[in-house]
């Protein structure tokens, strides 16, 4: 998830240094740097890739800037024109090479045996920003595009599951060992929407990564999809599903088939608090998903005021506790191809 960011010392740092967080994402030597940062701070298994969701609509021509305190603005799509305007999926990678950079170097400098995942985000999460201009909860702007418009839409979200499958594939031919697919508004589709909107290119973009590369694995993360997780594991999830906090971990493992890896899925705030609640939760996390391939992990990203004390007692606790229950180990194998 995210695992960089403000609740780092060293990651304000750095945000001082760079003009602004776009240009932080797109120069290579710090992006990796940024990184790097919790790896070399907290020796985690896996890096995620230094980069951000919407770099996909910026790199299609869309305006972009993120405001301190406020989050990211977009110049808003409203219709066909908007639609149609925007620059073909051959010459994203004008604007996107720096990141593939970005992987390449740190596909260099990770241990062995650190993980490196690469990222998108899904191509409805995309597009709710790219409506709205902005994060908004609920999505009722872009729930309002498909109302009276949907052909503009499938037409925006064909653009886009094309796009996310060749920012991936670049991706992992720079060094990603493992991608994961952010549908962080998934939550807010329901019934046929959710099928067309998150399943149906969820699908598409894993077939397209399994056909050219069928030894990375896929973490998709279908946000607040709630009970629709168990149709969303059987139609289109990947290797791997990460559940957000809000998803009861009980449950989740008896409607998830156990061949499937789950990710996740301690909340952000039983972090923030720390203490024997902590503790107890992440071994609770642990035994529950015992039976079946487990990566430890938040629900969401690691929040600003996060004390880093508190990750520190996570991360010793994770791997000095033995789960109760018999059954496969706590935290998948890395993947064997390992580094370049
Ligand atoms: O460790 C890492 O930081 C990895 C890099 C990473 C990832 C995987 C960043 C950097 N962002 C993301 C994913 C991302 N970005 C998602 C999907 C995951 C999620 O649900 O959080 C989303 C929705 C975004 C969009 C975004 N970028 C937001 C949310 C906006 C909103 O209002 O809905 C925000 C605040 C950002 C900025 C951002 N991106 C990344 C970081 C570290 C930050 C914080 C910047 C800062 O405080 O300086």
């Amino acid at each position: 998830m995210r695992q960089a960011g403000r609740y780092l010392p060293e990651y304000r740092q750095l945000r001082k240094q760079a003009r602004d967080f776009l240009t932080l994402c797109y120069t290579p030597e710090l992006a990796a740097q940024v990184s790097l940062q919790p790896i070399q701070r907290f020796g985690f298994d896996a890096a995620i890739l230094f980069a951000d969701i919407l770099l996909v609509p910026h790199s299609l021509g869309t305006g972009l800037r993120f405001v301190d305190g406020l989050g990211p603005r977009l110049s808003p799509i409203t219709g066909q024109k908007d639609v149609g305007a925007l620059r073909p999926v051959q010459e994203i990678d004008e604007v996107l090479a720096p990141v593939y950079e970005t992987v390449a170097i740190l596909s260099d400098a990770l241990p062995r045996t650190t993980t490196l995942i690469g990222f998108a985000g899904a191509p409805w999460t995309v597009a709710t920003y790219m409506i709205a201009g902005r994060g908004v909860p609920g999505q009722i702007p872009a729930l309002r595009f498909i109302a009276e418009q949907r052909d503009s839409f499938d037409h925006l979200l064909g653009i886009l599951t094309k796009a996310t499958i060749h920012y991936l594939q670049r991706q992992i031919l720079a060094g990603a060992e493992v991608v994961m697919l952010f549908d962080s508004w998934a939550g807010s589709l329901v019934g046929a929407e959710f099928e067309r909107y998150v399943e149906k290119p969820t699908l598409e973009i894993v077939r397209a990564l399994k056909k050219v590369h069928p030894e990375v694995p896929i973490i998709t993360f279908p946000r607040g999809a709630g009970q629709r997780l168990r149709r969303f594991s059987r139609s289109c999830c990947g290797d791997c599903i990460a559940l957000d906090e809000q998803t009861d971990p009980l449950w989740a493992n008896a409607q998830i088939d156990e061949r499937i890896c789950i990710q996740g899925n301690l909340h952000p705030e039983v972090l923030i608090k720390g203490g024997s609640k902590l503790v107890r939760t992440a071994q609770s996390i642990s035994d529950n998903f015992s039976g079946r391939p487990h990566i430890f992990n938040l629900g969401h990203g690691i929040r600003p005021g996060t004390s880093i004390r508190h990750v520190e007692i996570l991360v010793q606790t994770v791997r000095e506790y033995r789960p109760g229950r018999i059954g496969s180990p706590l935290v998948c194998s890395p993947p064997v191809h390992g580094h370049k």
